[in-house]
Parts: C-alpha cells; sequence; structure tokens
C-alpha cells in the first residue's frame, strides 16, 4: 500500500458531529418542558463554575435550523443528539407532544439537508421528578426508561437508524452519585454501584425495546468512555493496579453489555461495600446482555495509574470502594481541561476492544479536546492545536484499522462549544466557535475545515 492508500478511512466510514441535549439546546422553559436533575443541580450554589446555568446554553432550540445549515456547509454527514427526557416527558411519565414534536421537527430538518441523525436517548439529563423517586439507584428507574425508550422510538423510528441507548453510564453513576461532582450531586460509594447496575438494566432494557420495534436499517448500542490505564513501570505491584483501576473503570460496564457478567475480580476489589449487589436480581445479567450492533468507544485521554503502599488505601481516583490505586497528575501537552494528548492509547484501545470482544465493531462516538481559543484580527479562530488533537487521532484510529480493528465511524466532541457541565461554560470543545459573550454567535474554526477536507477525501491529508 502506498501512503496515500494509508491515509484512507474504509468506504462507508462513518462521520459526524456530536452534541448533547442540556449542554446546548436552553429553551427550558418551552413547550411544557419538565425540570431535570441538571436543572437543579446548577442552581445550587458552589456546584458549577462561576454559577453558570444551562437556560440559554447554545439557544439551540431556537437555532436549530442554523446550526444544521452549518453542518451541511461543512459537508459532514452525521449529527449525534441526545433527546432530553424531560421534554418529551416532563415528570418522566407522562408524555409531553409539544417535547416530542420538537425532535420531530428536528429529525427532519436534519434529513431535509441530507445529514443522518443519530438519537442518544439518555445523556444524564434524568427528570428531576424521578429523581426525587429515588433517581437511578432506584430499579423502576430503569424501567421508566424503558418506557420513555419506546416513545421516542414509536415517534422517530420511521427515520432514524443509528441509535444509542446510553451515554457514559460511569458518568451519570460514579460521577453523579458517587463522587457527586455531577448531578444530581450524592456522593455515596454504595448508591454509586446501585445506579451503575440500574443504568446497565436500563440499557438493556431499552436495547429490547428497540429491537422489538426495529426495521431495517436499524442498529443500536450503547457508549462507554474509556480511560486506558497506564504506568511506568510493568511489575507486579503496576500490573495490578492496572486491573483495579480498569476493572471498574472500563470492563465493569464493558463486560455486563457482553453478556459477562460483572468482572468478578472488579466484585472481589469492592466487595467491602457491602450488599449492594442485592440490586442485582434474577435475569438481570441477561437483560443487559443484548446484542449489539457495535460498542461506542468515547476516548479523550489514558489515565496514569501507581500503586499505593497500603494496599486499603482510599484512592483518588473517584472510583466507588477502590482502594490502593491512585492516579497521578497528566503529562503535557494538556488541552485546557488538564487532559493528556495521547493518541497511541486510543489505536491500543480500539486493538484491545477488537480481541477482547471477539471482534464487535466500534465506533468512536467521541473524542475532541477543549482549548483556550482566540477570536484573531481576522476574525478567525486558528485552533491549529484541535486540528493537530483531531489529525492525531483519527491517525490512531487508522493505525487501529491497520492493525484489523473493524472501526466503522468516528464523531467529534463537539459540533458546538457549549456547557460543559461542572466546568460551565470555561471549555470549549466545539469545531464551531459559540460567543457567549456576544449573541451566542456561531463562527466555524479551523478545526472544522480540516474536518471537513477529511470528510470529502475520506482520508487523512497526506
Ligand atoms: O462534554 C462531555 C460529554 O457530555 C460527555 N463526554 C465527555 C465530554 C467532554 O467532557
Amino acid at each position: 500500500m502506498n501512503e496515500a492508500q494509508l491515509n484512507r478511512f474504509p468506504p462507508g466510514f462513518r462521520w459526524g458531529v456530536g452534541t448533547s441535549a442540556f449542554q446546548i439546546e436552553g429553551g427550558v422553559a418551552e413547550d411544557g418542558r419538565g425540570r431535570s436533575v441538571w436543572d437543579t443541580f446548577t442552581g445550587v450554589e458552589g456546584k458549577i463554575h462561576s454559577g453558570h446555568t444551562a437556560d440559554v446554553a447554545c439557544d439551540h432550540f431556537h437555532r436549530y435550523e442554523e446550526d444544521f445549515a452549518l453542518i451541511a456547509r461543512l459537508g459532514v454527514p452525521g449529527y449525534r443528539f441526545s433527546v432530553s427526557w424531560p421534554r418529551v416527558m416532563p415528570d418522566g411519565r407522562t408524555l409531553e407532544v409539544r417535547g416530542l414534536a420538537f425532535y420531530d421537527r428536528m429529525v427532519d430538518a436534519l434529513l431535509d439537508r441530507g445529514i443522518s441523525p443519530s438519537v442518544t436517548l439518555y445523556h444524564w439529563d434524568l427528570p428531576q421528578a424521578l429523581e426525587d423517586e429515588g433517581g437511578w439507584p432506584a430499579r423502576d428507574t430503569a424501567y421508566r426508561f424503558a418506557d420513555y425508550t419506546a416513545l421516542v422510538q414509536e415517534l422517530l423510528g420511521d427515520r432514524v437508524d443509528h441509535w444509542t441507548t446510553v451515554n457514559e453510564p460511569f458518568c451519570a453513576a460514579f460521577l453523579g452519585y458517587g463522587t457527586g461532582v455531577h448531578a444530581p450531586g450524592r456522593s455515596d460509594e454504595v448508591l454509586a454501584m446501585r445506579a451503575a447496575h440500574h443504568l446497565m438494566l436500563g440499557h438493556g432494557l431499552a436495547m429490547q425495546v428497540l429491537r422489538a420495534g426495529a426495521r431495517q436499517g436499524q442498529e443500536f448500542g450503547l457508549a462507554l468512555n474509556f480511560a486506558p490505564a497506564l504506568t511506568d513501570v510493568d511489575d507486579a505491584r503496576y500490573r495490578e493496579a492496572r486491573r483495579k483501576f480498569d476493572g471498574l473503570h472500563n470492563r465493569f460496564f464493558l463486560d455486563p453489555a457482553l453478556g459477562r457478567g460483572y468482572p468478578e475480580d472488579v466484585l472481589a476489589d469492592i466487595r467491602h461495600l457491602g450488599d449492594w449487589t442485592s440490586v442485582i436480581h434474577y435475569g438481570d445479567l441477561e437483560t443487559i446482555a443484548q446484542p449489539m450492533d457495535w460498542l461506542g468507544v468515547n476516548y479523550y485521554a489514558p489515565a496514569r495509574v501507581i500503586p499505593l503502599e497500603d494496599a486499603d488505601a482510599v484512592s483518588n481516583c473517584g472510583l466507588p470502594g477502590l482502594r490502593g490505586v491512585d492516579v497521578t497528575p497528566p503529562r503535557g501537552p494538556l488541552t485546557s481541561f488538564g487532559w493528556e494528548q495521547t493518541p497511541e492509547s486510543l489505536t491500543d484501545l480500539l486493538v484491545w476492544l477488537h480481541e477482547y470482544t471477539g471482534g464487535l465493531p466500534t465506533e468512536v462516538l467521541e473524542n475532541g479536546a477543549a482549548f483556550e481559543d482566540r477570536v484573531e484580527q481576522d476574525g478567525r479562530i486558528h485552533d491549529s492545536e484541535r486540528e493537530r488533537y483531531l489529525h492525531e487521532h483519527l491517525h490512531a484510529i487508522l493505525a487501529a484499522i491497520h492493525s484489523g480493528a473493524d472501526v466503522r465511524g468516528y464523531v467529534v466532541w463537539s459540533l458546538l462549544d457549549n456547557f460543559e457541565w461542572a466546568l460551565g461554560y470555561t471549555q470549549r470543545f466545539g469545531l464551531v466557535r459559540v460567543d457567549f459573550a456576544d449573541g451566542l454567535r456561531r463562527t466555524v474554526k479551523d478545526s472544522a475545515r480540516y474536518y471537513a477536507r477529511v470528510i470529502e477525501k475520506n482520508a487523512l491529508p497526506v
């Protein structure tokens, strides 16, 4: 193969840009939308950087046509977005027709422009009413999620082919109920584990619902955020630290989705948390084990881990029940978020997943970087760091494909600068700048033009 061929992506490779409802929509009081846990959390003093809220966010609710015109102009063929559960079911149970109609219009507007919609059903905005009844630590929430899935599929299923059940259950469970840095801000290791199981159960139930109502050509999967564990030393203690971190961060969510149940070694590591496993009912693991058409891989950065002298010492990893392992500071160059840029970890991850899953196709459903962009005198944003980040990670994907991994798509996080959860508007991940101080004006960044060129050629520039 010559260099140009080596830089080509497989025919039919799916290119896209992604967002999530809470991070961009705004319009929080429009058309009967209910409150989500994030609406509540952003109102709690000290939880969000500078007290930012997402009440307006990018005002995508009113500007989606303009945003889709941008996607079309860039020639990006796919758009991954999430549906807001409380917009569609304000109390988590009852349909609000006007809320669902918004997504109906959105899907039509995308298709009119030749953009293929990809729906994520859960990207963290649990209806507050369901949180008041116990939230994800309560089993019933998983069943309510299945009902909501059925409703969304009924309306959008005739036009949407690509569906993700849950985006990053790790974050919803461990950050929402464990460390408490995300909504609903509860901080209890046992609750976090219960929430994790019910999110996985919700995934399985939603997969069953989607499959039952599926038409030809539809594909369903789950999106997990992976943090590959790296160590400098390769002795038994360091290998053990890697195993522990990787077990709870990555395999804990992956294994049950693959039909292997929760990893025994992880259950043993966190045995001291007590009887949280009583939430795993007979038959749950079979429900979670629904065959997926692909695995969604969200990748940003690896974690550098070290073993602690005291194997029982509480860890700084933010993983419920993890003991005897710490994460050490990331190595530069860092993004503005403080994440390191290690594209080779993405290659290793995709190749490992190919082997570990027995060849299940993967799609990279989130990858991207936040940098402190500047608008230059010419009015443009020459975000060469983001361009380089994207280039290197796309290169990493090609390397994985050449090593045999069946990677079928790539979605940049994110289309727009948006509300980055606890960090508010301080982290700019967009290919398109949103000027939060100037009427939410959109400006296409250089990285977006770079991405457009890659998509046009289905290849990296040689
Ligand atoms: O913005 C988030 C997204 O909502 C989930 N994945 C990680 C992104 C960057 O932090």
